[in-house]
């Protein structure tokens, strides 16, 4: 039975966690990749979502949802055993939403910053990049000092969080791999497990090594 579609793009780190957990939670969903050069399926999507933007949501009951945080949850949702992943305590899910509006509001913007440019894709929004590389490595090293003091994002369990955080995160593994692991080796160890599990590698893995160097910048 159809679960719905999923407009996205081709792709987006937004939307990997999603994918994976409709994969791992047998969903037959439907994918529209909606960029704008697509102009049918753009159409398409802007009737559920004004802003035109993914990833965006449409059941086969009608219900819609856009926002990639409540998306992932409700995908999470859908299963006993996904469900898991959206912590064991109230105190345990709000820190699983605060790393997720972390990764989602300035790591990834950061990324994109730095990364989009190097590919030479094009950003919505443009960004100043000397700023991005700053923000990128600040909040880096955020994270990996972190991760110096807790396995996992939230505690000692792998939660939907370390998912969602590492999918943000392949922009920068994608470019500047050997950069990160030198400069962010605890936050490197802890990606690599991540995605190596084995759900979430099926439809995140194959990240290419694009061997950038990784910028420097003072830190703020
Ligand atoms: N606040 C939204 C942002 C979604 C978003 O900006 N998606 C990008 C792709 S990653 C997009 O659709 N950009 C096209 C646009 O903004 O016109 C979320 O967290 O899901």
């Amino acid at each position: 039975m159809s679960f719905g579609t999923l407009y996205t793009h081709n792709p987006t780190p937004r939307s990997t966690t999603i994918l994976a957990l409709a994969k791992r939670n047998g969903l037959d969903l439907k994918i529209i990749y909606a960029e704008k050069r697509n102009q049918e399926a753009y159409q398409e999507l802007c009737k559920y979502n004004a802003v035109g933007q993914v990833p965006t949501f449409v059941g086969a009951d009608g219900y819609v949802l856009s926002e990639c945080i409540p998306l992932t949850l409700y995908f999470a949702f859908q299963s006993e055993s996904t469900m898991t992943l959206l912590g064991a305590t109230k105190a345990d899910s709000l820190a699983i939403l605060k790393w997720m509006s972390f990764a989602n509001s300035d790591l990834f913007p950061a990324i994109g910053g730095v990364f989009l440019s190097l590919i030479k894709e094009q950003q919505i929004i443009k960004q100043d990049s000397e700023d991005s590389i700053r923000a990128m490595l600040h909040r880096g090293k955020y994270l990996d000092e972190h991760l110096k003091g807790s396995k996992y994002l939230v505690g000692e369990r792998l939660t939907i969080a370390d998912f969602f955080t590492a999918s943000m995160l392949m922009g920068a593994y994608a470019a500047f791999r050997g950069g990160m692991i030198e400069r962010f080796p605890v936050l490197s160890s802890w990606y690599d497990e991540v995605c190596a599990v084995e759900w979430y590698r099926e439809v995140a893995g194959g990240v290419p090594d694009l061997g950038f160097p990784l910028p420097q910048a003072a830190l703020c």
